[in-house]
């Protein structure tokens, strides 16, 4: 029988690994993963437990906030708030930054998080998760709003877990990328796939096709010639799949492969795209980069962007790289 790892090994072998993870990120790593089962946990309750539904509230972002959005929010500060490791968290559920209580120890870590991605899946029992990206505090004393704002190459871990007919959850330390799968009966994540990789080429694209009359001319470009197939200028038949859940299209294309794109588009022509850089784009592309891919907001790698606030939204383009260089390259043509 081959031995199974848990993601408590995994870490601890991580850390013995010289300059590899210190012992206070793997520690932080670990209290992550145990909020994401208990997220796990009551997202598989379903209508038995009281998780379903509107909370009848609005976030910062002015969206409708669900029942398990408030949930997940709460379970992952009550996890990370006193463990030492942190000096403070950012969500995309809460309008500032939640700095530790003065209660518990300052630690030099950054948690930014969105706790419960795809919420508009919750009630149909659709895939949804959690997206984690950690940072380093700047030096000095004290911790504010500012210190969150570093380009996502900053970024020291990052990753998600998916509840779907499996929880699943997908880290990286800068090292390749690592999926662990919870065991349900043990109630602990097992190390199920090492140094995954997505294919440099693909013929699956992720979009939502409903919003085609607002994107802009590049987008429409790249599309319409996916949609012309073998007998087009990019010669093969193209597939589409939409989740709606980034968390789970994204989890596809680092599994088989295949190019995400939430652009922006002229229904709110102020706002630089839909998702959000420090939650959403940041963690997911230095996954997919880990992986081999490639992500961009159609004219800059993700990664390299210095956020100017905390909610900052972002066009998405990522996953296999011959694609996202594609439609980034009809960015830049007249
Ligand atoms: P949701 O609004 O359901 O939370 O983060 C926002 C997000 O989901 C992504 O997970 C998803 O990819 C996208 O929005 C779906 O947006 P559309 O409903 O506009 O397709």
């Amino acid at each position: 029988m081959t031995k199974k790892i848990s993601l408590t090994r995994y870490l601890v072998e991580q850390q013995r690994l010289e300059g590899h993870i210190p012992p206070e990120l793997r520690l932080l790593l670990e209290v992550v993963a145990r909020a994401c089962k208990r997220i796990s946990q009551a997202v598989s309750k379903g209508a038995l437990g009281d998780v379903m539904g509107s909370a009848e509230s609005e976030n910062v972002q002015g969206e409708m906030q669900k029942k398990l959005d408030i949930i997940a929010n709460e379970v992952l500060i009550e996890a990370n708030e006193w463990g030492g490791h942190l000096a403070a968290m950012a969500s995309e559920e809460m309008e500032g930054i939640y700095v530790v209580p003065n209660r518990y120890p300052q630690g030099e870590y950054l948690l930014m998080f969105d706790p419960l991605d795809g919420s508009s899946n919750i009630d149909v029992n659709v895939s949804i998760g959690t997206i984690f990206s950690v940072m380093l505090k700047p030096e000095g004393t004290g911790v504010s709003e500012h210190d969150f704002l570093q380009p996502g190459t900053k970024q020291v871990a990052a990753g998600y877990c998916v509840y779907g007919p499996q929880t699943t959850l997908v880290l990286t330390v800068g090292d390749g990328v690592t999926v662990f799968t919870l065991d349900r009966e043990q109630g602990s994540f097992i190390l199920t796939q090492e140094d995954l990789r997505v294919p440099e080429d693909t013929r699956e694209f992720a979009i939502n096709m409903s919003n085609q009359r607002h994107w802009a001319a590049p987008v429409t470009r790249y599309i319409d010639e996916c949609l012309q197939g073998r007998d087009g200028p990019r010669g093969k038949d193209f597939n589409m799949r939409w989740v709606g859940s980034m968390v789970a299209d994204v989890h596809r294309i680092l599994t088989r492969g295949g190019i995400f794109m939430y652009p922006w588009d002229k229904r709110e022509p102020e706002k630089a795209g839909k998702l959000r850089l420090l939650y959403e784009a940041n963690p997911m592309s230095w996954l997919i980069e880990q992986a081999g891919g490639s992500a961009t907001d159609g004219k800059r790698r993700i990664m390299d962007i210095t956020p100017t606030k905390l909610h900052e939204r972002v066009s998405v383009f990522m996953g296999s790289k011959n694609e996202v260089e594609q439609v980034t390259r009809y960015h830049s043509e007249p």
